[in-house]
């Protein structure tokens, strides 16, 4: 049996690493638990963040290094050329690289593919690691990150991970644990919560009933396609953060009533879109954020709202006034049912786990033109009821 990560772990210390961070990706999410207990090691809200964070701790004299998928690079490109490289500090970032191998997930492929040229274009020296035989440069390449205070950036190709013991043992004890001890504490503790992300978007559902619904990516939007699939939903496959923002934009721009269906790991990727979202108070937008205190659909590892995030006080704190919270069945039928007009922002406390339901089978772009229509036609509707009226 095979060990990469293990392996990858030995490299990593023989070049004396010593400061970590990440943000998950499912198919390294092994490795993530192994480094987690090894090093030093900050999970995090956004990538970018941790470029900040490991900046701070090589002033410091640490040798830092990153994990994160390569979709995180985009979110990490300004922070480090502007400050990474302008001051000539290390580290190394291990990019779980999505898009070009066995991608299920096809919003992964425009990054995955271009991830090349975006790093050549911004001068970040790379190596490709696509089996366990490459991992020999690793070493070499480490210790010139951290002898001359450089960048450089390891493409891991899923494949490495495909042949891991590791893998299939943890995933087996995983899904033992989430059925009896989420292990989480804070806000989840003290409202104690039952459902998993399923069995609220199947309580809630009745209640999305023709409404415009944009919906987290990952297993949220399979599991919603699963339950409710409707021509007004509009499922994302990538650009994680971005729910709050597609529904504000939406809602700003009709008169119809708007549902997001967001997480907590999503939310705190990018939080400052509630402040926007306070700031224009839309007539008709709702935020479901459904905290589950994990970054469920990559391996549940833990997000902050697991520990010590309340998201409905950061959402009060922002500026939104009608907030509400929703643990039992009948806070969550209430809250969906009661709807006055107007901004509004239900915390919907879940347990981990996730449902095993198939990929979305509706093609994006598919999924684009009818929620398009069903948008137009919505206005074209009320457009006729205001001429008639008057
Ligand atoms: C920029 C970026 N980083 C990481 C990922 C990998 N990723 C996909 S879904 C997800 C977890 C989302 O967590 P949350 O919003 O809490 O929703 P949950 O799956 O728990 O319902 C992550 C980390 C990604 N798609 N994009």
């Amino acid at each position: 049996m095979q060990y990469p990560e293990k392996e990858l772990i030995t490299i990593l210390k023989k070049n004396r690493v010593d400061f970590t961070s990440s943000l998950p990706c499912e198919k390294v999410k092994i490795l993530l638990e192994m480094i987690g207990g090894v090093f030093f090691h900050v999970p995090l809200t956004r990538e970018e963040e941790g470029v900040g964070i490991c900046a701070g701790a090589a002033l410091s004299g640490k040798k830092p290094a990153m994990l994160v998928q390569s979709s995180g690079i985009g979110n990490m490109i300004n922070a480090l050329l502007s400050l990474t490289g302008f001051y000539e500090l290390p580290l190394a970032v291990f990019v779980s690289r999505r898009g070009v191998y066995k991608e299920q997930i096809k919003a992964q492929i425009p990054m995955g593919k271009k991830l090349h040229g975006i790093l050549k274009g911004a001068g970040i020296p790379y190596s490709i690691i696509s089996t366990r035989d490459n991992f020999k440069v690793i070493g070499k390449k480490l210790a010139d990150v951290y002898k001359k205070n450089k960048i450089h950036a390891f493409l891991l190709s899923p494949a490495i991970w495909e042949v891991s013991g590791a893998r299939a043992q943890s995933t087996e004890l995983r899904t033992q644990k989430n059925k009896t001890n989420p292990e989480l504490e804070g806000i989840h503790q003290t409202y104690s919560p039952k459902f998993t992300r399923f069995e609220i978007l199947n309580i809630i559902a009745p209640y999305l009933d023709k409404k415009i619904v944009v919906c987290n990516l990952g297993f949220p939007a399979k599991e919603l396609f699963h339950i409710k699939h409707q021509p007004s939903n509009f499922y994302m496959l990538g650009s994680m953060g971005m729910a709050t923002p597609i529904g504000l934009g939406i809602s700003l721009t009709t008169d119809k009533e708007v549902i997001v269906i967001d997480g907590d790991g999503s939310l705190l990727m990018n939080p400052g879109s509630l402040a926007t979202v306070a700031y224009f108070a839309p007539q008709d937008l709702t935020i479901l954020a459904i905290d589950n205190g994990t970054y469920g659909s990559t391996g549940d590892q833990p997000t902050l709202t697991g520990s010590c995030v309340d998201l409905e006080v950061v959402a009060k704190g922002f500026g939104i006034k009608n907030t509400f919270k929703a643990a039992t069945e009948k806070q969550l039928v209430d809250v969906m049912k009661n709807k006055g007009k107007g901004l509004r922002f239900v915390h919907a406390l879940a347990i981990p786990g996730n449902r095993d339901v198939p990929n979305i089978t509706l093609h994006h772009l598919e999924n684009k033109k009818q929620v398009q229509e069903f948008i137009k036609n919505k206005h074209k509707r009320s457009r006729q009821r205001v001429i008639a009226r008057s």
